[in-house]
């Protein structure tokens, strides 16, 4: 039996200012082509399908359309929900869908949604855990011990029967390490070392009795703990961080009981995002596919007027600009004062900042301003 494994769609998302439901749809129109040619028997969309609770209509109006061209295909598709959704709005219509194989688990009601597929060699469970939070799971079983995300997920499998001589497959939006091992984050996930996005971590022997598990929560495709619990990652670059990352949708084959495949297939974005680094001159003498987002490093001496404006007059889509000067900024020339490190704290990392772009101590009034801004874009924690 074939899957397609795809999460962290975060449909309605922007790059800097730009709308990417374009992209977005191109990617998926791919995503159906790849179903159609390697005659999947199933898609997997393991959470944050919307970039945000309450998804742009246009965000709305695309996942409709994703939703029908697969029902139109007659492919079961199984989607729960991410920390980014909203479990009621995406529940939505569910208990319709599933008449037409589309099957949502946005909201956990206690029981472990699953479904059975078949294939001549027998069955296969989909199991879909939505993405819970300790209280939601809490409130389903009072006596038992949840303080932690870890906790909830082992309760919710704890109540759940799996016959573990059949062949299994839970799909989950979770922070999982395998082995101590945490996961590397692709940059777009809003970091913590503990937490990613306020979702704690938890083990991957949590899943010991499934034979794939189609993770999202993580931006960048990669397995945890062992080959068969996994990330998809997200299917477009959603941050600078992510520039030289390729994206894929995994594509795994059950055989029987203990045999699965996994490959990775890539997939090609309508607009690269590229980061191209020189002298300015000489990348702009050079400009290929124009409507790529572009994000520039260039090491020009001395300063360039107006450079964004130059710049977007070659790539529209140019989303940011730095320099790397000699002795300026570039650690290899040795300078004497920067470069975050790993311990540094948020105040001492933008008062280096600061000290280096303007030659003085950041005002107390403009670190508060910081400070809340970053608190607001999920940075910074109110216990921070
Ligand atoms: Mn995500």
């Amino acid at each position: 039996m074939v899957f397609l494994h795809l999460g962290d769609l975060h449909l309605g998302k922007t790059l800097f200012e730009y709308d990417l439901i374009d992209d977005q749809r191109h990617i998926l129109n791919q995503v159906l082509s790849l179903a159609e040619r390697e005659k999947a028997d199933a898609i997997l969309l393991a959470g944050d399908i919307y970039d945000r609770a309450i998804p742009s209509e246009k965000a709305v109006e695309l996942l409709d359309w994703f939703l029908c061209e697969l029902a139109e295909r007659k492919i079961p598709t199984f989607l729960i929900s991410g920390n980014h959704d909203s479990d009621e709005r995406l529940n939505f219509g569910s208990a319709l869908f599933r008449n037409r194989g589309i099957y949502i688990a946005a909201k956990y009601d206690g029981q472990l949604f699953h479904c059975t597929l078949r294939d001549s060699l027998g069955p296969v469970n989909v199991w879909l855990m939505p993405f819970v939070k300790a209280s939601q799971v809490r409130h389903f079983y009072e006596d038992a011990e949840i303080a932690s995300y870890d906790d909830a997920v082992r309760v919710i499998l704890e109540h759940t029967e799996i016959d573990p001589a059949q062949r299994n497959v839970l799909v989950a939006h979770q922070f999982v390490v395998g082995g101590g091992q945490a996961p590397t984050l692709g940059g777009s996930e809003s970091v913590n070392t503990q937490t990613v996005g306020l979702v704690e971590q938890i083990s991957c022997r949590c899943f010991d009795l499934f034979d794939y598990v189609a993770l999202g929560h993580i931006h960048s495709a990669q397995a945890v703990g062992r080959e068969t619990v996994r990330y998809a990652g997200s299917p477009l670059k959603y941050s600078l961080s992510e520039v030289d990352h390729t994206k894929y949708a995994t594509l795994i084959t059950l055989g029987a009981k203990g045999q699965v495949d996994i490959r990775l297939e890539p997939l090609t974005p309508l607009r690269e995002l590229r980061h191209l680094k020189g002298p300015m001159k000489k990348l702009l003498e050079n400009v290929t596919d124009p409507d790529d987002f572009i994000y520039a490093t260039l090491t020009d001496e001395d300063p360039i007027d107006n450079v964004m404006n130059v710049f977007q007059r070659y790539y529209p889509r140019t989303l940011r600009i730095d320099f790397e000067q000699k002795g300026k900024g570039n650690p290899d020339e040795g300078d004497p004062v920067d470069y975050p490190l790993p311990n540094m704290g948020f105040d001492e990392i933008l008062g280096q900042f600061y000290r280096r772009f303007y030659g003085e101590d950041i005002p107390e009034e403009e670190m508060h301003l910081m400070r809340e801004a970053a608190k607001e874009a999920g940075i910074l924690h109110e216990t921070d």
